[in-house]
């Protein structure tokens, strides 16, 4: 799968995605991640990405031409299955979002910034609103990395245990069981006797009561679905 995002900070995501999972993914060929710096596109002497909104608001507005030119210079390579922009009035970001996105094959990423950017690109060239959350951020660049990294991590290959993506919290609308390493008696702190007894059946058995019992108590409006 490719992503290819596309910014006016480039540097608050560039390190993230060559660390960890999400660089060691990008190493094995499971996934491509590009970051395109939007001021390479500006066609403005002095690379200017954004301009004083009309209606006399107060603060700068993202300029079409930078963001339209990167789009369209991308989509003269591949088709893209969506362009998604990232802004606190789209729509929430979740686990099966997350899962859907990452059975695309080509996506665009936009992160928003300054005010906004100029509606016509949301009109014309935008497939998709993304929120991550309930809250404002000063650009979309975290999001576009929180929302990368979530797709990311279910695409087959990218977690060394195949099974363990498909065990997290939320991917079967529960939150996960604890999880405990050795020493099984660290400074007093017991680990649960059932783990350590070797059998499989109860261990599962425990392990889903666990994730029900926790759901229960810290996120009940997951069992509603
Ligand atoms: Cl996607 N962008 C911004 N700027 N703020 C946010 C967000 C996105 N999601 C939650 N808050």
């Amino acid at each position: 799968m490719r992503i290819d995002i596309l910014t006016v900070i480039p540097e608050l995501i560039e390190g993230f995605m060559n660390e960890s999972i999400i660089g060691r993914a990008q190493k094995k060929g499971i996934a491509e991640i590009h970051i395109h710096n939007l001021r390479d596109y500006s066609t403005d002497r002095h690379r200017k990405v954004d301009d004083y909104p009309f209606g006399g608001f107060a603060g700068m507005v993202m300029k079409c031409q930078p963001i339209d030119d990167c789009i369209s210079a991308l989509k003269a390579e591949r088709d893209y299955d969506e362009i998604i922009f990232t802004t606190p009035d789209g729509q929430q970001f979740d686990q099966p979002m997350a899962n859907e996105l990452s059975l695309k094959k080509n996506i665009i990423i936009l992160c928003g910034h300054y005010k906004g950017v100029d509606y016509r690109i949301r009109e014309h060239l935008i497939t998709r609103e993304v929120s991550i959350g309930d809250f404002v951020l000063t650009g979309g660049e975290l999001a576009a990395a929180c929302m990368t990294d979530a797709i990311v991590r279910v695409l087959p290959g990218a977690i060394g245990d195949e099974q363990s993506a498909l065990s997290d919290s939320f991917q079967d609308n529960l939150l996960a069981a604890p999880v405990y390493t050795r020493p099984a008696d660290y400074k007093g702190w017991q680990v649960p006797e059932i783990l350590l007894s070797g059998h499989e059946a109860k261990i599962k058995d425990w392990e889903l009561q666990q994730a029900l019992e926790r759901t229960q108590r810290l996120r009940p409006d997951l069992l509603d679905h």
